[in-house]
């Protein structure tokens, strides 16, 4: 017990005048399909003072043998629920030209990829059978938990498409823990 309020004091205290939250959820609502994703920043074992930001990621509801896509989209879920108001995949590099050649090399994340682009770095999410649930847990290298950073994923959505490239189911991404 006292262990664990030392480690968290220590997480804090390295970053004592930033605004870096260490826990957000974006719960995506919709008709069919809803997700849950779980940004939070764990310790990386080999190092005690750096922290890497990982991401949980749970769909249900999704059509058998079908690709879903997910993303971190730029703008929040405005009132009205509309998915299409949350603009564009979150890009800080540019890396998407919009010349419809946009292809994330998961290799080569800082030359390629849409920031927000998390399935171009993990894959589609999709299921073998009905009443499956997705479920997949991976870091996220060049995303931000710290709203100063140009890298960061305060205040915007994730957004999730079907196959055809529609979206579907969207939400906002709501930070859960104190910012120290
Ligand atoms: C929803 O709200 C956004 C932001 O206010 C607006 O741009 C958009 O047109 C609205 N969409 C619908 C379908 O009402
Ligand atoms: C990564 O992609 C960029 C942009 O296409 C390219 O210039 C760079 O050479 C690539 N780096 C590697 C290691 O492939
Ligand atoms: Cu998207």
């Amino acid at each position: 017990m006292f262990k664990t309020l030392a480690l968290l004091a220590l997480a804090c205290s390295s970053t004592v005048m930033s605004t870096q939250y260490s826990r957000a959820i974006a719960r995506t609502g919709g008709d069919q399909v809803s997700g849950e994703f779980i940004f939070y920043n764990k310790r990386v074992a080999s190092d005690s003072n750096a922290l890497q930001l990982q991401l949980d990621v749970t769909i249900k509801g999704m059509v058998p043998n079908s690709n879903y896509y997910y993303h971190v989209h730029v703008l929040p879920v405005p009132a009205n629920g509309s998915c299409t108001a949350t603009l564009g995949h979150f890009d800080p590099t540019g890396n998407n030209k919009m010349d419809g050649k946009y292809k994330c090399d998961p290799k080569n994340i800082t030359g390629t990829c849409e920031y927000g682009d998390l399935t171009g770095y993990e894959g589609a999410a999709t299921v073998a059978k009905a009443g499956d649930v997705y479920t997949a847990s991976y870091g996220l290298q060049y995303l931000s938990l710290d709203s100063e950073s140009a890298n960061s994923i305060i205040g915007r959505s994730v957004v999730i498409h079907n196959s055809m490239d529609v979206r579907i189911s969207c939400g906002n991404i709501i930070t859960v823990t104190r910012k120290c």
